[in-house]
């Protein structure tokens, strides 16, 4: 199972549904893009849920990938549901919501304990792993398999906010939110976290909550402005318009790429979790 550390999401009763009693281990890749401060508050936050074997891994360096196969070995060794008998091959399955890098999971796998390439297709976009694919080799000893899956967990989605939330991630593709939907709930999101790296990265003259301003001088700062003429009673006049949709565009793939600074979009449930309280 994995998820993506900051579009982390409540309960969900589907993880149960779906894993059942089986062994599992929650990854929370991407944490190159998350504000860890609060990391051990995470932790327990996800152990009142009932999960307790909790990876925190970044796939594109290779970040704690290692400590995957002794915890899914120690964890199925551990199992008395789980009477191997002589079977020493391992097969697991990676399931997660689309666009949280279950496909980059099993390429770092891959590369740390067999030191191959890419097995698996990954794509920025969600829904590239369309089918399901035959079980992939990660490691040589112990003998493990690991099948792909194209996103077999549709997010559950409890709310408009979490749903921004996993749209700001990138889960669901951008036109059926809307770009400058997400870009307004993104500046939202920063201010109120105090996080002004987006005031820096684009030089702009300050904090600011109006979303319509911003991607204004966000576009101007990246050339994305067309000249249109204006007829006016008195004449034609040129007026620059900026290219709104480009600006809210780039300010989300700034984002994405952890260019605005690290984030935690789930500061909010963390703070109402009983289990934070000393
Ligand atoms: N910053 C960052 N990006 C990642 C990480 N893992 C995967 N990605 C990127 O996330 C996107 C989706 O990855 P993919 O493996 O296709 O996700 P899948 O849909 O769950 O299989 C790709 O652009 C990956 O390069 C990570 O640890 N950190
Ligand atoms: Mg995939």
């Amino acid at each position: 199972m994995i998820r993506n550390l900051y579009i982390h999401t409540c309960r969900n009763p589907l993880f149960q549904e779906t894993l059942g009693l089986k062994p599992h281990v929650l990854v929370l890749n991407k944490m190159d893009l998350a504000d860890l401060k609060e990391q051990q508050k995470i932790i327990q936050h996800l152990e009142g849920e009932g999960l307790k074997n909790v990876v925190f891994t970044n796939c594109l360096q290779d970040e704690n990938v290692k400590q995957i196969i002794p915890t899914v070995t120690g964890l199925v060794g551990s199992s008395c549901r789980y009477h191997r008998g002589e079977s020493l091959e391992y097969c697991a399955m990676v399931i997660g919501i689309p666009n949280v890098g279950k496909s980059s999971l099993i390429n770092a796998l891959r590369r740390q304990h067999l030191r191959k390439g890419k097995a698996t297709r990954v794509g920025g976009e969600p829904g590239i792993t369309r089918a399901v694919m035959s079980r992939i080799q990660v490691c040589e000893r112990p003998l493990m398999f690991l099948l792909d899956t194209p996103g077999v967990l549709a997010p559950r989605i409890e709310s408009v906010e979490m749903g921004l939330k996993l749209a700001l991630c990138g889960t669901v593709l951008d036109h059926l939110v809307g770009e400058e939907t997400l870009a307004d709930y993104l500046l939202y999101t920063l201010n109120r976290h105090q996080l002004f790296g987006y005031v820096r990265h684009y030089g702009l003259g300050g904090a600011c909550d109006d979303i319509a301003s911003v991607l204004k001088q966000v576009a101007v700062r990246l050339g994305k402005t067309q000249k249109v003429k204006v007829l006016t009673g008195t004449g034609d006049v040129n007026v620059i318009q900026p290219n709104y949709p480009a600006a809210a565009r780039d300010f989300l793939q700034t984002f994405r790429r952890g260019l605005l600074g690290p984030v935690m979009l789930d500061r909010d449930v963390l703070q109402r979790s009983p289990v934070a309280e000393p």
